[in-house]
C-alpha cells in the first residue's frame, strides 16, 4: 500500500433525533463507530460529532447514567399536524454543529450514520450542514434508515453514497478509492476478522459504552428487521467480548455499560454464561444493562444468579403480548411460562442477593408489551397490562413501529398506504393508532393504565419487577 495516502482524515457524524420524544437509554451510535474502527485500522485519522452528546450545562439527576437529551422544539412536519404534541430537535443546537464543523479540517470524506427510519430529517439536516460548510467533500450515508429506505434515501438524503447493510468493508473500499488507495481486497477481510472494537476513543468523556457481543438474531419475529440487517447470527467469542469491556473500563472509566444484542441469551452456554463467569472473575465494580428485550425462555436461576453476581442491574425482558396472535406473530419465542419462570428466578436471585452481600443493588426489570399491530384490539393489550401486573412484573409498553422489509410491513400498508412512501408515516407514537383504530385519547388510555399499576406495584414491592 503507497504509504503517502495513510492518514487521510474522515469525519463521522452521528445526527439529531427529530420527534415527540427521546430518552437516552445509553443510546450511542454504535455502528458508527465500528465504522470509525474499520477506517482506523485501515490507516485512516478520524474525527467524529456526535449530535446527541452535548452538554447543556443543565444538572440532571442521573440514574445509571441515562438520561433527557438537550432538545429544542422545531416546526412540527405537515403529516403529523393532527398529533397534539411538541416535535423537537434532540441534540446540540444547529448552530453549535455549524461552529464544530467550521474547526474540523477538511476531511476527504464525511460518513453520517442513521438509525430509526421515522428520524430521517434529522439525517438530512446533518447532511446539509456538512455539504455547506465542506463544499467539495463527498458524503457518505449508512445505517438502519439508509438499508431499510435506500430508494428513499438516496432520492432525498443529499449524500453522494447511501450505503446498505455491514458497512465496515465497504466503507474502506470507498476510502480507499477517494484517497487512491490501492489495498489486496484479502488484507481489508483479513485485518476486519481480527474483531475491532467501536472506537469509543473519539469521544473525550464517556460515563457508559454500549456494545454488542452477537449480530443478527435466530427468530424471525413478523414485525422486526432483525434478519434483513444482519442475513447471519454471529456471536463474537467470550473472551474476546471480556477483553473488551475490561479495555473500556480501564481506558475510558466508564461506570455503566449497555448491551445491543438482539439475542443475548442464545446458545447460553457456550456465549451468556463465559461471558459473565469472566466479569464475575474480574470483579469490576460497575453496572450492566439490556435496554433491548431479553428472551425469557432462555432464563433459569443459574443464569440470574450470574447475571447478579456480575453487575447486571437493568433487564428487560420481551413479552410481547398474551394473545396466540401476537405470540405467533412473535415466533413462539416467549409463553406465559417461560415469563413467570424467568421472573420467579429474578426474585429468588434477589431474596439471596439480599442474604449475601451488604448493601445489594436492587434490579430494575421491565417487561415490554408491544402495542399498536395492525388490527390489534384494545382489549387485547389491556389484557396483557392486567397479567403483568398479576404476575408482579413492571409493564414495559413499546409501541409498534412499521419497519419496511418485514412480514408485517405489507399488513400496516393497508391501513395506511403512506409508509410506502414517507418513513415519518413508521413514527410508533402516530402508527400506533392507526393500527389499532383508535383514538390518541384511548391510546392515552392504555398508557396510564400501565403507569397506575406500575405505581401499584412499586408500592408494594422492594424490587422493581
Ligand atoms: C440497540 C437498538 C435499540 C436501542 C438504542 C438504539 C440507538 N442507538 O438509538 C433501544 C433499546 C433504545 C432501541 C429503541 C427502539 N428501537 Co431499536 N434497535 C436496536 C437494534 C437491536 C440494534 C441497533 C444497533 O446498534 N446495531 C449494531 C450496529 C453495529 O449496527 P448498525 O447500527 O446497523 O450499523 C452497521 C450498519 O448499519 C452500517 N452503518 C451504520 N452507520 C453507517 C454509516 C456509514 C457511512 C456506513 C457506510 C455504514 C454504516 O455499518 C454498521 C456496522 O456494521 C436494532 C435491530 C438491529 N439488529 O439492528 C433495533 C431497531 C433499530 N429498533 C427498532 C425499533 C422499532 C425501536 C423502537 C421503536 C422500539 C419501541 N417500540 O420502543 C425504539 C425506538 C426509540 C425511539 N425513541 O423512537 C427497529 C427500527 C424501526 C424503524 N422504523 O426504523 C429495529 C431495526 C428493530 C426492528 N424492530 O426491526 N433500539
Ligand atoms: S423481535 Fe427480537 S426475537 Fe424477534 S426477530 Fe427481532 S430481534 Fe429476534
Amino acid at each position: 500500500m503507497d504509504q503517502k495516502f495513510m492518514k487521510q482524515n474522515i469525519l463521522l457524524i452521528n445526527p439529531w433525533i427529530h420527534d415527540f420524544a427521546a430518552f437516552n437509554l445509553w443510546v450511542k451510535p454504535l455502528g458508527l463507530l465500528y465504522i470509525g474502527a474499520a477506517l482506523k485500522h485501515a490507516g485512516y485519522s478520524v474525527e467524529m460529532i456526535d449530535c446527541l452528546n452535548y452538554n447543556s450545562g443543565i444538572k440532571r439527576n442521573r440514574t445509571y447514567s441515562t438520561g433527557h437529551f438537550f432538545s429544542q422544539e422545531i416546526e412540527k412536519p405537515d403529516i403529523f399536524r393532527n398529533v397534539p404534541r411538541r416535535f423537537k430537535r434532540y441534540g446540540m443546537p444547529l448552530d453549535e454543529f455549524r461552529d464544530v464543523l467550521k474547526r474540523k479540517k477538511t476531511p476527504i470524506l464525511i460518513c453520517v450514520t442513521s438509525h430509526m427510519t421515522y428520524w430521517y430529517p434529522g439525517v438530512f439536516e446533518a447532511i446539509k450542514a456538512a455539504k455547506e460548510i465542506f463544499q467539495l467533500t463527498p458524503v457518505a450515508l449508512g445505517g438502519i434508515y439508509a438499508t431499510l429506505c435506500n430508494e428513499h434515501a438516496k432520492i432525498n438524503s443529499g449524500a453522494d453514497y447511501v450505503i446498505k447493510g455491514p458497512g465496515e468493508r465497504q466503507v474502506i473500499e470507498l476510502a480507499d478509492h477517494l484517497a487512491g488507495v490501492k489495498r489486496d481486497n484479502r488484507v481489508i477481510e483479513r485485518d476486519l476478522q481480527k474483531d475491532i472494537s467501536p472506537a469509543y476513543e473519539l469521544y473525550d468523556k464517556l460515563k457508559s459504552v454500549s456494545i454488542i457481543t452477537s449480530r443478527g438474531c435466530p427468530f424471525s419475529c413478523s414485525y422486526c428487521a432483525s434478519s434483513r440487517l444482519n442475513s447471519e447470527f454471529i456471536s463474537r467469542k467470550p473472551e474476546v467480548v471480556i477483553a473488551e469491556i475490561e479495555r473500556f473500563i480501564e481506558n475510558l472509566g466508564v461506570k455503566d455499560i449497555a448491551f445491543y444484542d438482539d439475542a443475548l441469551f442464545v446458545n447460553p452456554k457456550e456465549h451468556i454464561i463465559p461471558i459473565l463467569k469472566g466479569l464475575i472473575n474480574n470483579n469490576r465494580k460497575i453496572a450492566f444493562h439490556t435496554p433491548n428485550g431479553l428472551h425469557p425462555r432462555y432464563i433459569n436461576s443459574e443464569l440470574t444468579d450470574l447475571l447478579y453476581r456480575a453487575g447486571f442491574r437493568t433487564l428487560r425482558l420481551s413479552f410481547e403480548g398474551l394473545s396466540t396472535t401476537i405470540q405467533d406473530a412473535s415466533c413462539n419465542k416467549v409463553n406465559c411460562r417461560h415469563l413467570e419462570n424467568a421472573l420467579s428466578c429474578i426474585m429468588k436471585t434477589w431474596q439471596s442477593a439480599k442474604k449475601q452481600f451488604t448493601d445489594p443493588k436492587p434490579w430494575r426489570v421491565g417487561i415490554y408489551i408491544l402495542i399498536g399491530l395492525p388490527g390489534q384490539k384494545v382489549e387485547e393489550v389491556k389484557e396483557s397490562i392486567s397479567y403483568i401486573h398479576k404476575i408482579g412484573g413492571q409493564i414495559r409498553i413499546t409501541e409498534y413501529s412499521p419497519v419496511p422489509t418485514t412480514r408485517e410491513f405489507g399488513k400496516a400498508l393497508k391501513l395506511c398506504p403512506e409508509i410506502e412512501t414517507e418513513p415519518l408515516a413508521h413514527n410508533k407514537s402516530t402508527f400506533t393508532t392507526i393500527g389499532m383504530g383508535i383514538d390518541y385519547k384511548e391510546y392515552q388510555n392504555l398508557k396510564n393504565m400501565a403507569n397506575e399499576l406500575n405505581m401499584i406495584s412499586k408500592k408494594r414491592q422492594e424490587v422493581n419487577l
